[in-house]
């Protein structure tokens, strides 16, 4: 029977990404210790420079004072900030060269995918039949934990796979160590390939699991793979630490180590699941017992964008934001990168960004507070997009501010079909470009569209996923925000009452401030702020239908979902009007004044009243 762990799961992570593109731009630096530098910290390190003691974050004159040789490389900049747009772009690059080979790919950050090759694997071993000596040479840079040791050390590389390869893979009961080399060979041409169309080397982790793959993937860097079997996951555990691992590098594994005693990942066995599911919830309680055993079953979901898009800043040290001139100009310099971002994501990925978080950091008697907000985002104007920001940050915060992050999530798919709102685009800029000379002069607007909500929710599948999104989604559960609440899907929701019911079982302790309860972790003493989000669960419980509402980012109407697309078509239009006749200014008023035609008064009548119904 087939079981999870019968799957082939890869992690391919790039190289000293950042430094990777930059000497790809600039080839003379290639192969020198090189650093990336944003706002004079060190972000990334050339293998050339770590050999030299170079490390991250450092700020760029230690770079230089510990290593003289090294090239410093300062990231673009745009907004004021740190732009990463070419890096993003470098690593979506590499994500089509993976897709012409595999259709299983998730993206899992700037410089990260996961792929899932069991199919492919099958398919190889079906085709060809190879004995373990044809391996050898097709697997140069690959290592098997087990039988290589820590070292990237070459003959103690090829050794210790001639070894495995021997040992296990002519034998019949190993069925997981052949599929896993065929794998390998799989991967070392993926990793060909990438070098060949993009110039970029990388590293990967071959295993049968997410946790397993990007574990092994870190262990032989750069340029390396590195296969890890289920055989040998117990003598691995003994000696990696609780926080290197996937999810754990947080306020999970900080608890495992500091109020359960676990060191390495093999203390997690003395765990029982009740022991577990003591301190944390029962979902993460069951992860965390797999995990202690080297099962962890979260799916890769194919995708090949992220999950969210987020301008942000550090206002690090006299750059610290005293005042609210101070806090408008950077808001609005965000919000600005934001909705270029987001205008260049809907014509890419043709999705639509629903929820808008507003998170800062300041400083109170020395301490960092930290703090987040979600609201419905509305249309992709900067101006409004600031303006949101800035009310939640102004009524939160004191001053001095030190960070800012404005991001947009839970995306929702939109059509391909052009629809009403891209004829009136049409009309819009054939009109404009008629009045300012017939040249073309008309500004071209872009990304309007119709708005699906058939589609599904990215990963919304996953079990372990939705904890995540819940809490990305409200950083601090205390403090969740019943609008936005009614704007997720079901599963969401229940999720949240879950933890509303959670709360209120454990009393009316206090809350534990600025940073919330975490996921994954049980509700202990943590207390009641108000009690408008159990209002929202009575309301909507006892209104089955509303699931099927959204509640509109613009103008606060909930509207039921299928009128949702044009309902957004509305406000696509009527903001367009506006904006085609705050740029013509005087000179079309005058013309529309004149041109006194049935057609054109027609038109905007028509386009109130066809939309007017659509309203509520
Ligand atoms: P990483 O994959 O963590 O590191 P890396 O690719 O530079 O090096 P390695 O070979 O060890 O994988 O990060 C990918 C890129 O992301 C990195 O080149 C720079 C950028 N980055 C940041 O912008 N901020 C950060 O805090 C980190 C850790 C990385
Ligand atoms: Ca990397
Ligand atoms: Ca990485």
């Amino acid at each position: 029977m087939w079981s999870p762990e019968d799957r082939i799961i890869v992690l391919i992570d790039m190289d000293c990404f950042f430094c990777q593109v930059e000497s790809r731009d600039q080839p003379h630096l290639k192969g020198q210790p090189l650093v990336v530098s944003q706002n004079n910290v060190v972000l990334a390190v050339s293998y050339e420079a770590r050999a030299l003691g170079v490390t991250r974050f450092l700020r760029s004159e230690d770079a230089k004072e510990k290593c003289p040789s090294v090239a410093i490389v300062n990231s673009p900049i745009s907004h004021g900030k740190s732009d990463n747009t070419k890096y993003r772009a470098a690593g979506q690059e590499v994500l089509q060269v993976l897709r012409q080979r595999c259709p299983t790919i998730e993206r899992a950050s700037i410089d990260e995918a996961y792929l899932d090759i069991t199919n492919l694997v099958e398919e190889r071993l079906e085709s060809t039949a190879t004995s373990s000596r044809d391996l050898e040479a097709p697997l140069a840079n690959t290592f098997v934990v087990g039988y290589s040791g820590a070292s990237n050390d070459e003959s103690a590389r090829s050794e210790g796979l001639q070894r495995w390869l021997e040992e296990v893979f002519d034998d019949p009961s190993d069925d997981q160590s052949r599929r896993l080399a065929t794998a390998a060979v799989i991967v070392e041409e993926l990793r060909g390939e990438i070098l060949q169309k993009c110039s970029f080397t990388c590293s990967a982790g071959i295993s049968c699991n997410k946790v397993l793959a990007k574990l092994a993937c870190g262990l032989h860097k750069p340029n390396k793979q590195t296969i890890l079997t289920s055989a040998e996951v117990p003598e691995l555990f003994s000696s990696i630490p609780v926080n290197r691992v996937r999810n754990l590098g947080g306020k999970i594994g900080k608890t495992l180590m500091e109020n359960l005693g676990c060191r390495v990942m093999s203390d997690l066995l003395g765990l029982s699941l009740e022991q577990l599911a003591r301190t944390f919830d029962e979902r993460t309680a069951k992860w965390l017992f797999g995990v202690a055993r080297g099962v962890d079953q979260e799916p890769v979901t194919p995708r090949l964008i992220c999950k969210s898009i987020a301008a942000s800043k550090n206002f690090f040290g006299r750059a610290a934001i005293v005042d609210l001139e101070g806090l408008r100009g950077w808001v609005g310099e965000l919000a600005g990168d934001l909705e270029e971002r987001l205008q260049q994501d809907l014509e890419d990925n043709r999705r639509r960004a629903t929820t808008l978080t507003v998170c800062y950091h300041y400083l109170k008697e020395e301490r960092t507070v930290s703090q987040a907000k979600s609201c419905a985002m509305g249309a992709y104007r900067r101006e409004r997009i600031a303006e949101t920001a800035f009310g939640v940050i102004n009524r939160g915060a004191q001053m001095p501010i030190v960070f800012i992050s404005l991001g947009a999530t839970r995306f929702v798919g939109v059509q391909k079909t052009a629809g009403f709102a891209e004829y009136f685009r049409r009309e819009g800029e054939r009109k404009s470009g008629e009045m300012i000379g017939g040249e073309g002069g008309g500004e071209r607007i872009e990304g309007i569209s119709e708005i699906s909500l058939g589609e599904e929710e990215e990963g919304s599948g996953g079990d372990g996923e939705s904890l995540v999104k819940l809490k990305e989604i409200f950083p601090d559960l205390d403090d969740m925000d019943h609008s936005v609440l009614e704007l997720l899907p079901i599963e969401l929701q229940d999720e949240a009452k879950v933890f509303m019911e959670g709360r209120n079982k454990g009393g009316e302790g206090k809350s534990r401030g600025s940073g919330g309860k975490s996921p994954g972790m049980k509700n202990a003493g943590v207390g009641k702020r108000g009690n408008s989000i159990q209002d929202f669960f009575v309301k909507s419980s006892g209104s089955g239908d509303d699931s099927s509402k959204i509640r509109c980012g613009e103008c606060g109407l909930m509207i039921q979902g299928e009128k949702y697309s044009e309902h957004c078509d509305f406000h696509v239009a009527q903001n367009l009007q506006k904006r085609i006749n705050r740029d013509l200014g005087d000179s079309v008023k005058r013309i529309k004044e004149k041109s006194s035609s049935p057609e054109g008064s027609k038109k905007t009548r028509s386009i109130d009243s066809y939309f007017g119904k659509l309203k509520n």
